[in-house]
Order: structure tokens, then sequence, then C-alpha cells
């Protein structure tokens, strides 16, 4: 990128930023700058390779350079304008790495009398307790986020230049104004720095002989890792930031002031409360940066093999979400076992959380919820973000809709594009506000309509458990009875686990109604298996000469069980053993056994039954002999990816003749190859694509696999464990 690029003040980030700038090509040659008092510092630099040449003045330091790093401390920034000013170059670009940007532009405005536009204020969030050039490393800025603040007049040419470089560091670059940097830097950085400072101060003071010190354990030392960091850098930047730096610490007095009153006062009800709830938001905060440095997962599976052995799949995913949902709106204590421990369901739970309800665990599955009865949910603080799972943000519209708060309900970028119109549409005729984006979308912004909704009686025109159960939700909170009638039979777990809390719901053939007189009594939920995870291990078994596995503990709730009717129609040996019904809900161990499959023409009446198995059946017909004709599952085009277009993609790449068609696939069975198939963020695609391995003839490679973990994390481990050769590569990025 630059010829000569010089570095104003070679320590930790200075160090960092030359010797990554060296290691990814980005300079030619690196000039350091400093002060005569760095002199020995310099020189370490100039040994260790770090820089090529250094000067203490800034006339031949600065002379041809194409880029100037100031990497000096936020107090010296005038100074260093000033020194500078005698060769300011509008055509050098000049950057920065100051903590705070108030005080860098104000440097900048009073040496200049405006900021240049050749100067884009930076800030790499980046940094180690060390300092100097000894501590600097190559990969500080890689993969860390790193801020830009550019002013009105700043030119977008330097914007674009600075961009660049920060991200050839390896650095993900926001934009944002300089106000809100500071306010945001204050609050997560500044002020925890003062603290962990102020805390070691007065502990250090009182206990000069170390015999509190002795005995810190890990805590302590997490706490105050950060009074480990350079004095007088953060002096220079507490100063620098002290107009956002203050409020914050009065606000915090008032609340030390508030915890020593409730001590004071012995209230461990309410510090419960301060404590449960910090504990909540400080998970929300990391989910929310994992959510926004995301990891790309790539699947490898080798060809052939076959599956045999036990195993239990994971919880169900429907169930799980429903025992959450009316485990909090009960009265009493709710135990959940086999609960699934995936994204999804794990976004249901926080949301509760978020209301205000206590939920312990999951462990191992087990989940224990503190019911707060069906008026007891308080307004969230913040939107309530559900990732990718449609099940939550539709069955919560429903709930939300007539409570007596508002709220917000946010998803991934899969979610967001996902049809809600289909619960916000009969919602609306019930009296619900809820408002979506032009397109009928998320972010939901929900008015509760405590009180006022009413009840419905709605022929559904889509077959959806999603629809009926948010319908059936809203009924618990409407005057008079909401009735739902469906197009084919869907999934029933709403209506069953319903009837397990005592909540009166009835079902007369295809027509379900709920009203609003009753209560949830806590009940104990065994969560069998998912048969939609099972289902990858029914069609890898059967697809796999030699195979022979048993899966434990499944789910065979008849409007879930289409999968296993449409590979039998296929020709696949599936028995049903230990047949058993827990907590309302069928399950069974199934024993597969791998036989030849022909195509069929599937029964359009079995589609809503295996709506989610359809990636995997798609596979199954790929390796049949002859062809297989599905249709009326344009249900297929809206899940979490286009399941119809993209499974077909991914077909046609392994040698498959797969025609989609608007409302299912027409798949003439084959000799499966190898290849890069793409899952485009669909878990369902990407676990389809693992098990086709078994029949390939080459290494097929999955990309975008990461969101197996919204339904199914230990996915790998247990593919494994039945013979699949599955390897996973992971890379993280910023969203
Ligand atoms: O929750 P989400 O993202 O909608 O999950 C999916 C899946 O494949 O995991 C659909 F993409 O399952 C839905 C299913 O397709 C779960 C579900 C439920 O729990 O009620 C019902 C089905 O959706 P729908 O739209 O047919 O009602």
């Amino acid at each position: 990128m630059f010829e000569k690029l010089c570095i104003i003040g070679v320590g930790l980030i200075g160090g960092s930023v030359a010797r990554a700038a060296r290691e990814y090509g980005l300079a030619d040659k690196i000039i350091g700058l400093g002060r005569q008092d760095d002199v020995e510092n310099l020189r370490l630099a100039l040994s260790m390779g770090v820089i090529d040449e250094f000067h203490l003045t800034p006339g031949p330091a600065v002379q041809e350079v194409d880029c100037i790093v100031l990497a000096a401390p936020v107090g010296a920034m005038r100074s260093i304008f000033d020194q500078l000013k005698p060769y300011w170059n509008d055509k050098v670009i000049v950057t920065d790495v100051g903590s705070t940007k108030a005080s860098v532009i104000a440097a900048a405005n009073h040496v200049f009398g405006s900021v240049p536009p050749n100067f884009v204020p930076a800030h790499p969030i980046a940094g180690a307790e060390k300092s100097g050039v000894e501590a600097a490393q190559t990969g500080l800025f890689l993969h860390k986020r790193l801020i830009i603040t550019p002013l009105e007049n700043t030119s977008q040419q330097a914007v674009n230049v600075v961009q660049s470089f920060w991200q050839g560091l390896g650095a993900y670059v926001s934009v944002m104004d300089v106000e809100r940097h500071d306010a945001v830097l204050a609050a997560t950085s500044h002020l925890p720095h003062v603290l962990a400072y102020a805390l070691v101060d007065m502990l250090g003071h009182q206990d000069e002989k170390n015999a509190i010190f002795q005995f810190a354990a890990g805590g302590f030392k997490d706490f105050t890792r950060i009074a480990s960091s350079d004095p007088t850098m953060w002096r220079d930047i507490c100063l620098a930031n002290k107009n956002q730096l203050v409020p914050l610490l009065q606000q915090l007095k008032a609340e030390l002031s508030h915890v020593e009153d409730l001590l004071q006062a012995g209230d461990g009800q309410q510090l419960f409360e301060i404590f449960n709830y910090a504990r909540r938001a400080r998970q929300r905060f990391l989910n929310l940066y994992e959510g926004s440095m995301s990891k790309s997962i790539t699947f490898t599976v080798q060809p052939g093999g076959k599956l045999q052995g036990e195993a239990r799949v994971p919880g169900d995913k429907s169930i799980s979400h429903r025992s959450i949902m009316l485990g909090s709106l009960a009265e009493g204590i709710t135990q959940v076992t086999g609960f699934l421990e995936a994204e999804d369901a794990l976004a249901t739970l926080q949301a509760f959380r978020d209301m205000g309800v206590v939920i312990e665990g999951p462990h191992e599955g087990k989940v224990t919820i503190h019911g707060v009865g069906k008026h007891g949910l308080k307004a969230p603080k913040n939107d309530l973000y559900l990732g990718n799972s449609g099940t939550s943000m539709r069955l919560l519209a429903g709930l939300l809709a007539g409570q007596a708060f508002d709220s917000v309900l946010t998803g991934d970028k899969s979610l967001s594009g996902r049809p809600m119109k289909r619960v916000t549409e009969p919602l609306a005729a019930m009296g619900a506000s809820i408002e979506t984006s032009q397109q009928g979308t998320a972010p939901l912004r929900i008015t509760g309509k405590a009180g006022q909704l009413s009840g419905l009686d709605y022929p559904m025109p889509i077959a959806s458990a999603q629809v009926k159960s948010c319908l059936l939700l809203a009924g618990m909170y409407a005057k008079g009875e909401t009735c739902v009638t469906e197009p084919a039979p869907t999934r029933d777990h709403t209506e069953r686990m319903l009837t397990g809390f005592a909540y009166p719901v009835s079902t007369q053939a295809n027509r379900v109604s709920i009203n609003a007189d009753g209560k949830l009594t806590a009940a104990s939920i065994d969560v069998p298996s998912d048969i939609s995870s099972a289902a990858f291990f029914l069609v890898g078994a059967s697809i796999a000469e030699g195979s022979d596995i048993v899966l434990k503990h499944v789910g065979i709730n008849p409007t879930r069980t289409g999968v296993i009717d449409i590979l039998r129609l296929m020709g696949a040996h599936i028995e049903i053993l230990n047949s058993d019904i827990v907590g309302g809900e069928p399950v069974a161990d199934l024993r597969v056994i791998s036989r030849p499959l022909n195509g069929i023409d599937i029964p359009e009446a079995l589609v809503p039954l295996a709506i989610d198995e359809f990636p995997a059946l798609f596979i199954a017909a790929a390796c049949a002999q002859g062809q297989t004709r599905l249709s009326g599952a344009e249900e297929l085009r809206v899940k979490e990816s286009d399941r119809i277009q993209v499974m077909a993609d991914g077909l046609q790449t392994l040698g498959i003749n797969a025609l989609p068609t608007p409302d299912g696939m027409i798949i003439q069975g084959g000799k499966l190859g190898g290849g890069e198939v793409f899952s485009h963020g669909d878990h369902r695609i990407a676990m389809a694509f693992a098990v086709a391995g078994l029949k390939a003839s080459s290494a097929i490679v999955i990309h975008d696999c990461a969101n197996v973990n919204t339904s199914f994390p230990n996915f790998k481990e247990l593919a494994r464990h039945l013979g699949l050769s599955l390897e996973s590569h992971e890379a993280s990025f910023s969203k």
C-alpha cells in the first residue's frame, strides 16, 4: 500500500502496527519517530527489525512518506501536531490510534484552525497490559474492532485508504461519530480502568504487607487485570475523556450507595434482583458480541462409509421452545429435562429471562423455570433478540400482543427476511398492534394491548404450526373464543403442552379453540429427542450400505412422522421399538437398516408432517433408483433459506439432475459426486449435505455451517460416532 510509512511513537501499539504492516506487505519501508528520551526504545525497535530507520525530529522522518500513524499517548497529540505543522503535506494520509477522539480533534483544531481533511481519526480496540516495543505483536489487531471517526470535511479518499490499511492489518473497521465513540468507550473501557485502578489503590494502601493479596483468587485477578496497564497512558486517556467519564462515575457512586443501603437493610431480595439482572445483562452483551463476531464453519466430509451403533440426538426444538414459554407463564416451578441446549431454544430462554422470569440452567438438558403466572411477565429493558429462530419470533408475537407492555422482536439476517405477515395480519384482526418493515418482516414493534384483544375464528390459509400456536397464545389473553382451523394437520405440541399444564384447549377435527379462562399449573416436561435431527441419520443409515443404527428416545408424535412414512414408501427399513408416552408426547427407539431406495411421488398430505425433513429427504431421493417428485411444498422457500433452490443448486453441483419447481422438486436418482456446496447459513441444508458424503464418490465441502448450532450443536461428534467421516474448520469474521 505504502512505499514509506512513518510511525510516531514506536511502543506497543505503534510497534504492532509496524510489525503487522511489514508482515502483511502493506509498507516497503517503515520509519520511526520519537522523542530524545525514547531513543533506547527506538534503537531496540531498529535492532528487532520492527522499523528500518528512526529519527528524533519530524523533518527527516516525514520526508516523502505516504502515510503517518500517530501512535503517541493522547496527551501528547497537541505537541505532535505542533511539531508536524511545518511539514504537513495534504497528500500524505494521516491516522492515529488515540483512545479518545474529541481530545485529539480538539488538539488538531487548536493547531491547524480546523482538522485537516487528510487526517482520519482512528481507534483500534486492542491492547495489552504490557507496554514498549518489545511487547509489540503482529496479530494485535487481528479480528479486533477498530473505530474510525471521520469528520464532515474529511476526504473520502483518505477514509478509504485508512479503512483499507486497518483492514489489511486484520481489524474490523466501523465508522462512528466522535461523540458516540467517546461515550461508548467511556462506559466500556475508561470507567472499568478507573474502577480497577481505584480498587487496587484502596486495597494496596490498606494492606501494604500483602496479607490480603496473597489470598486473592481468580476473581480478583480477572477484575483488576487492567490495573496493570500503563498508568501514564491511562491518566491521559481519563483526563482527555473526563466530560464523558465524570457523569458515569457519579452514576456509579449512586448505584454503590444503593447497594450499601440494601446491605444495611439486609434486603436480600433486592440484592438478588440487582445481581441477577447484571448477570443476565452481561450474558446479553456477550451474546451480542458473539453475534456480531460471526463464526464461519466449513464441513468437509470424506466419501463412503456406513453408520453403525446407537445414539441419542438432542432434544426436540419445537417442544423446548414451548417448555420455556408455557413454563414461564405457569404458576409454580416447572422442571424440564432433555431441553435442547442450542441457539434457537436458548434465544427463547433468554427472551423470558429478559422479561423477568428466573430460569435456572440449562445444565445437561435440565432447566428449572420459576413460573410467573399468566400475567407476571415484565417489560423487557431492551429489544428481544431471537437470532435465527422463526418459532421464537412468531410464537412470541402472539404472546406479547396481549401484554401490558410494549416490546420489540429482532433477529439475525435470515430471520429478518422471513415473512411475518402470516402472524401479524390475523393478530391485527384480534386487535393487536404490531409494526413491521414495509415488506412485512422483522423487527416487530409490538404495542401491548392488555385487555383489548378479541377472539378470532381463523381458517389458516397455510398449514403452519407457528401461526396456529401464535394465535392460541394470543387467544389466552383475548375476550371470547379464538379458533384456528388448519387446512392440513401440523405439529400439535402447543395443544398437548397446554393440556399438560392444565390449560383448557379443545381440538375437534382440524379446529383448535382456546379462551382466556384458564391458568397454567407448573408441570414436569421430558423433552424427547428431535425427529428432525434424527432424520439425517434415518436417511444416512438408509442410503449407506451395511448401516444398522438405533436412535434412542425419539419423539414420534404423529404430526411429525412424515419422514418415516416417506422413507418407508421409498423402501427404507425403519423399526419402531420401545414405544412409550412421556409427558403427553409419544417416543420410541428407531432402528434403521440400510436398504436400496426407490423414487416416489411424495403424497402431498405428508408434506406438513415432514416439512423440516425435506433437505434430508432430497438426499435420499438423489440416492434412490428412479425419479422422486415433490409438490405442494412452497413453504420450503421461506424457511431459514429457500430450501428448494439451495438444495437443487447443491445437488446439481454434486452431479444430480434436480429440477426445482415453484412448490417442490423433481429429482432423478443417480451417482453423487463430490464438490463444494453452500448451505446459505441453513442448519438443515448443512447437515443434509454432510450425510450425502456417505454415498459420494469424492469429498464434499459444505460452506457456512455455523448455524448447525441453532438446532444440533453436537452434530459433528454424533455423526462421527456413528461412522461419518466429517471434519469442521472454523474462522471468525465481523458481520
Ligand atoms: O423456528 P424455525 O426457524 O422456523 O425452524 C424450522 C426448522 O427447520 O428448524 C423452520 F425453518 O422449524 C419450524 C417448522 O418448519 C418449527 C415449527 C414449530 O416449532 O412450530 C413449525 C414449522 O414451521 P411452520 O412455518 O410450518 O409453522
